[in-house]
C-alpha cells in the first residue's frame, strides 16, 4: 500500500489517501481503488507489455474522451500528474481516473434489458467515434481483431508447446485447427473494400460499460485502450460472445454455457436500433457471423495463452486459460448452427 500511496500522491488528487485495493475483474491492466478522505479513484497500473507505446495510447484517450466531454457524454477522467502529464511514466506507468460513482459493471447478464441498454450504448459510441479523426489516432494493438493473423500466433504458441500443455487439450485444439476456413471473411472484407473502416472500441465485453446502479441504464464506456480503426463486427460481436452466454466466461461447469439467442436479440434491438443510419447492408448480413468470429478468435487466443505459459491474459488459477477458451468454444459452436435464426432476428429489427 505505502508504495501505491506514494505513486497516487504523485497524481492530482484530492483528500489524503485512506486506502488502495485491487478492483474489477479486468485481465489486462493491474486496476486499483484509491479511497481518499474526499473522493474515490481509479488507478491503473498500465500493462506497457501489452500496450508498449504508452505516449500515444494516452493521447488517445485524453484524444477520445475530450471528443465525447465536448458533446456532454460522461466518459473517463483523466487525472493528470502535479507534473501535468497524462500519466507517470517511470519504470512502470501508471494512470489515474476519477471513479464513476453509482455504477455498476457486470461480469453475466442478469437483465434482458441491461444487455439491451449495452447494446444501445455502444451503438451509441460507435457514432460518436465516427465523427472523430480517425487520423489523431495511433493503432495501440497492431492486427488486433486480424483473425487469420491470430490463428498464425495459435499455431505458433501450439508447435512450440512450451510447458507440455498441448496434450490436456487436444480437443480445444482440434476445434480451433478444424474451423480454419472460417477464420478470413471480415479481414477479407475489410481489404476489398466490402465493409468499412470504421473508429472502433474493439473491447465491448458488458465490464467495460459502467451501468448506472439504481436504473441499469449505461453510464460510461470505459476501457477505452484498444480504441482505433476497425470493423463495427468487431464491436457488435464481442458484445455477443461475452455477454450472450448463460453462463460467466470462466464457468468450469461447460453444462451451463449455452449461447442465449434472446440476449443476442436483445444486445442487437439496443445496437442496432443506434446504428441503423450508418450499417451497410453486408455488415448487417455479417452480424451473426462476427459473433461467431469474435467468440472463436477469443477462445483461440485463451488456448494459445494458456500453451504459452500464461503470459498475456490474467490468470487465478492454473488452467483459467484453458477453462476460458472451453467457454468461447462452446459458445461459438452453439452460434454456429444459429446463423440461420440470428440473421432472421436482425432483418426483423432492421426492417
Ligand atoms: P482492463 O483493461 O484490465 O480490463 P479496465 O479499464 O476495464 O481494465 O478496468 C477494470 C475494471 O475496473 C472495469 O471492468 C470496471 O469495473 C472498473 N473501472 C475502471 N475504470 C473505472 C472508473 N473510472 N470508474 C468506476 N469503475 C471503473
Ligand atoms: C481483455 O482488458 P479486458 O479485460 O477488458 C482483452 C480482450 C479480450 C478480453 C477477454 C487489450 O479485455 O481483447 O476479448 O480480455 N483486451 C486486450 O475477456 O487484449
Ligand atoms: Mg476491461
Amino acid at each position: 500500500m505505502s508504495d501505491y500511496k506514494s505513486i497516487a500522491n504523485r497524481f492530482c488528487i484530492e483528500g489524503e489517501v485512506l486506502e488502495i485495493a485491487p478492483y474489477g475483474e479486468g485481465h489486462i491492466n493491474l486496476t486499483l481503488l484509491v479511497t481518499t478522505t474526499k473522493k474515490r479513484y481509479i488507478m491503473q497500473k498500465m500493462n506497457t507489455k501489452v500496450f508498449a507505446d504508452p505516449d500515444s495510447l494516452m493521447a488517445n484517450i485524453c484524444g477520445v474522451t475530450e471528443h465525447l466531454k465536448a458533446r456532454g457524454i460522461e466518459t473517463l477522467n483523466v487525472v493528470p500528474t502535479k507534473d501535468g502529464q497524462p500519466f507517470l511514466k517511470e519504470t512502470d506507468c501508471y494512470r489515474v481516473y476519477d471513479f464513476i460513482e453509482n455504477t455498476v459493471t457486470y461480469q453475466k447478464v442478469t437483465d434482458r434489458e441491461v444487455f439491451k441498454n449495452s447494446g444501445k450504448a455502444f451503438g451509441e459510441f460507435q457514432n460518436y467515434l465516427a465523427e472523430f479523426d480517425a487520423s489523431k489516432l495511433t493503432e495501440t494493438i497492431k492486427r488486433f481483431h486480424d483473425t487469420p493473423n491470430r490463428f498464425a500466433d495459435f499455431k505458433a504458441a501450439l508447435a512450440e508447446d512450451k510447458l507440455g500443455r498441448a496434450k490436456e487439450c487436444q480437443d480445444e485444439i482440434s476445434f480451433i485447427l478444424n474451423h480454419e476456413n472460417t477464420y478470413g471473411l471480415v479481414m477479407e472484407g475489410l481489404k476489398d473494400g466490402s465493409l468499412p473502416l470504421r473508429v472502433t472500441h474493439n473491447d465491448t465485453k458488458l465490464n467495460n460499460i459502467l451501468m448506472d446502479a439504481k436504473t441499469g441504464a449505461a453510464r460510461a464506456v470505459i476501457d477505452l485502450d484498444t480504441i482505433m480503426p476497425g470493423s463495427m463486427l468487431f464491436d457488435f460481436g464481442d458484445s455477443i460472445r461475452f455477454g450472450a452466454s448463460t453462463a460467466a466466461e470462466d464457468e468450469k461447469d461447460l453444462n451451463k454455457v449455452h449461447f442465449d439467442i434472446d440476449l443476442f436479440k436483445a444486445y442487437a434491438e439496443g445496437y442496432c436500433g443506434a446504428v441503423k443510419a450508418s450499417i451497410t447492408p453486408r455488415e448487417a448480413e455479417l452480424l451473426p457471423y462476427g459473433s461467431y468470429l469474435m467468440t472463436i478468435e477469443c477462445g483461440m487466443r485463451f488456448l494459445a495463452d494458456y500453451l504459452a505459459g500464461d503470459t498475456y491474459f490474467a490468470t487465478k488459477y492454473a488452467d483459467h486459460n484453458l477453462v476460458r477458451a472451453r467457454t468461447q468454444i462452446r459458445l461459438a459452436s452453439e452460434m454456429e448452427s444459429q446463423f440461420k435464426e440470428m440473421g432472421e432476428i436482425i432483418q426483423e429489427i432492421l426492417k
